[in-house]
This record gives structure tokens, C-alpha cells and sequence, in this order.
């Protein structure tokens, strides 16, 4: 799947230590009827998943992902996006170089995290289709989470870097979506806003209505 800047509007992570209650597959297939518009895959802490078990949630997700026609990006593990053929790569700093993978990974849509001006001094940017940049404001979900930047990080950044695709991560909710995008988001990505919400349907409808 190539990418397009417009994918990045409702982008939808999660793992299985992110649910509480139900289970991951309903709430994803609960947001993917909603509309999100990107889904990454993200297993992390002492409860993930791993090995078979994990590969075998990865490919549930996909295929939900496939159904709707919407993206499905796993994160950090590139050796399972390779695996699975999922549509793309998240990496983090610390993860993997996009160097290290990229000739094998050439159709992927690449992602990376950038937490402030330093990393994005430091990241080599060739090869990434867009950058998440956060946390914006603090976040439950993320526990090495680094400070969080607020709104002004993301309007500097925007001026920094006038055309990368810039989507905004961390405390994300339906009442900081707005300004989010005015300052130059393209798009914004969240966990607990979607896997703890009451009402998923007008969480990701609400979300969806501020690119109107
Ligand atoms: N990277 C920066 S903040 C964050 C990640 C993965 C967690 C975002 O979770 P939430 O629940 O939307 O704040
Ligand atoms: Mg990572």
C-alpha cells in the first residue's frame, strides 16, 4: 500500500497491554468501522506477546486492517513486518536503523519517532515517510516516555521541517485534536483515547471531523 500524508489523520496503535477491557481484535475492528485511518501494532511491556503467539495476533490484526483497507504498520519488530508483509515499519530512536532494513523493506511506508529538535538533528530522514513527534503532552501509555513538548513543538516543528508528513502523539484527546492540526499536524495517533473509550464509534467520528 503506498503512502499518502491523509493516512495519518486517525492513526489508531495499540498491543494487547493496552486493553482493559474486551479484547484488542473488537476494539480494532470497532475503530476500523469507525474510520481510523492507520493501525500500528504495538506489543510492548512484560505481558506482550511474543514469538508464535505474537505473530499470530499480528496477522488477526492484519487481516481486520486488510478488510477495511486500512494500513497495518508494526512497530519496531521489522524482522515480523517483513514476515507478515505488513504494510509498513514504525521505529523508534533506539530501534533499529532504517539503513539496516530499508532494501528490504523498499514498498513499506516507514515511520519514526522524533521527541524533540535534537533526534530530528540526528535521524537521517531519507528513507521515512513521516515522523511522529511526542509526546505532546503527557501520557499514561508510554512508560520511558520522554518530557512532553506541548502544542509549541509541534508548530516548531512544522516550521522546522515545512513538508515532512508530522503526526502527533501523546495525551491525544478529542479536545486538543483542533489546535493540533492547525499547527501544522497532518494528523494525530493515539492509544487510550480509542482502547478506554466509552464510545469508540464518535471518539474516532469526532477525530474524523476535525479535518473537515
Ligand atoms: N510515543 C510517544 S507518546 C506514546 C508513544 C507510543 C503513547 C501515546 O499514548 P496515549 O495513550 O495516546 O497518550
Ligand atoms: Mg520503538
Amino acid at each position: 500500500m503506498g503512502f499518502d500524508r491523509k493516512q495519518l489523520r486517525v492513526y489508531f496503535i495499540a498491543g494487547t497491554q493496552d486493553v482493559k477491557k474486551g479484547t484488542l481484535d473488537e476494539i480494532l475492528e470497532e475503530a476500523l468501522k469507525a474510520g481510523i485511518t492507520m493501525f500500528q501494532f504495538r506489543e510492548k511491556g512484560t505481558s506482550a506477546l511474543t514469538g508464535a503467539a505474537k505473530k499470530e495476533k499480528a496477522i488477526t490484526l492484519q487481516k481486520l486492517c486488510q478488510k477495511y483497507n486500512v494500513p497495518f504498520i508494526v512497530n519496531d519488530d521489522v524482522d515480523l513486518a517483513l514476515d507478515i508483509n505488513a504494510d509498513g515499519i514504525h521505529v523508534g530512536q533506539d530501534d533499529k536503523a532504517i539503513s539496516q532494513f530499508y532494501e528490504r523493506a523498499k514498498d513499506k511506508i516507514i515511520g519514526l519517532s522524533v521527541s524533540d529538535f535534537k533526534e530530528y538533528d540526528q535521524s537521517d530522514l531519507t528513507h521515512v515517510d513521516y515522523i511522529g513527534v511526542g509526546p505532546v503532552y503527557k501520557t499514561q501509555s508510554k512508560s520511558d516516555a520522554k518530557q512532553a513538548g506541548g502544542i509549541e513543538m509541534i508548530r516548531r516543528m512544522r516550521r522546522y521541517d515545512e513538508v515532512i508528513p508530522i503526526v502527533a502523539i501523546g495525551g491525544i484527546t478529542e479536545e486538543n485534536v483542533a489546535s493540533l492540526i492547525n499547527n501544522g499536524a497532518d494528523g494525530i495517533a493515539t492509544i487510550s483515547s480509542i482502547t478506554q473509550s466509552e464510545n469508540i464509534e464518535n471518539s474516532v467520528s469526532r477525530y474524523l471531523q476535525s479535518f473537515k
